[in-house]
C-alpha cells in the first residue's frame, strides 16, 4: 500500500504572510510533485490578478448551494460574508496517493475537517498588530474602511490559535520558510511515516 499523503490545514489571519509562504513551499519544495494546494471554491469576487481555477474557483451563491446539497464539500464556511468551501474530490484521491495536501482555510473550516480524518494543522500569526495592520494597507486593493474591518476579522480568527497543532510566528519570511519545512520534514520522520516509506530497507536491516 501506497503511504497516505499528510492533510496539512495552515491559517492565519488574512496579511499574516500565509499564501506567500504556501506558494515559496510548494514552487521551491515540491519535491517530484508530492505536494499539493487544494483549491477552494468561493463566492466573493475575484481580486485583480487572481485566475479563476488557480486561486479559486470562483462561482455564484447559487452554484455554491448546489455543491453544498450535492456533498461535494468536505467542509464550507461563511468568511467575511462570502461563502468558502474545500470540494473533497481531489483531496481524498491525492491523499491515497501519498501526495501531500494542503488547506489555506479558516478556523472553522479547520474544525470541521479535523472532526473528519487525520490532519496537521498549522496557525501562522504575525509579529505584531503593528506589522499586521501595515501589511494589511500595503496591499493597497481595498478602502480604509474594509482595512478596518479586517482587522477586527484578523483578530477573531487570531484567538482561534490554540485549536492548532503548530503555531509559526512570520516575522522574517525566510525564517517562517524554515520552520514551515521543519514541519514537514519531522512529520515525515515519524516512527509510522518511516515504517512505510522504508518498508524495504527495515525489512533488509532486520533480517535474521
Ligand atoms: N473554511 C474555508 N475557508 C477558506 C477556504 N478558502 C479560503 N478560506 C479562508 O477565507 C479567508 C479569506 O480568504 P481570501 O478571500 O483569499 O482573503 P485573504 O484573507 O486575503 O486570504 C482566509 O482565512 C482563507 O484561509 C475554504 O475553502 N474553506
Ligand atoms: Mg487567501
Amino acid at each position: 500500500m501506497a503511504q497516505q499523503g499528510t492533510l496539512y490545514i495552515i491559517s492565519s489571519p488574512s496579511g499574516a504572510g500565509k499564501s506567500s509562504l504556501i506558494n515559496a513551499l510548494l514552487t521551491q519544495y515540491n519535491t517530484a510533485g508530492m505536494m499539493m494546494l487544494s483549491v477552494s471554491h468561493t463566492t466573493r469576487a475575484p481580486r485583480p490578478g487572481e485566475v479563476d481555477g488557480q486561486h479559486y474557483h470562483f462561482v455564484a451563491v447559487e452554484q455554491f448551494k448546489q455543491l453544498i446539497e450535492r456533498g461535494d464539500f468536505l467542509e464550507w464556511a461563511e468568511v467575511f460574508g462570502n461563502y468558502y468551501g474545500t470540494s473533497r474530490a481531489a483531496i481524498e484521491a491525492n491523499l491515497a496517493k501519498g501526495i501531500d495536501v494542503f488547506l489555506d482555510i479558516d478556523w472553522q473550516g479547520a474544525r470541521q475537517i479535523r472532526e473528519q480524518m487525520p490532519t496537521k494543522s498549522i496557525f501562522i500569526l504575525p509579529p505584531s498588530r503593528e506589522e499586521l495592520e501595515c501589511r494589511l494597507i500595503g496591499r493597497g486593493q481595498d478602502s480604509a474602511e474594509i482595512i478596518k474591518g479586517r482587522m477586527e476579522k484578523a483578530i477573531a480568527e487570531m484567538v482561534h490559535y490554540d485549536e492548532y497543532d503548530y503555531v509559526i510566528i512570520n516575522e522574517e519570511f525566510e525564517q517562517a520558510l524554515f520552520q514551515l519545512r521543519a514541519i514537514l520534514e519531522s512529520q515525515r520522520l515519524t516512527l509510522a511515516s518511516q515504517q512505510q516509506a522504508q518498508q524495504d530497507l527495515l525489512q533488509r536491516l532486520l533480517a535474521e
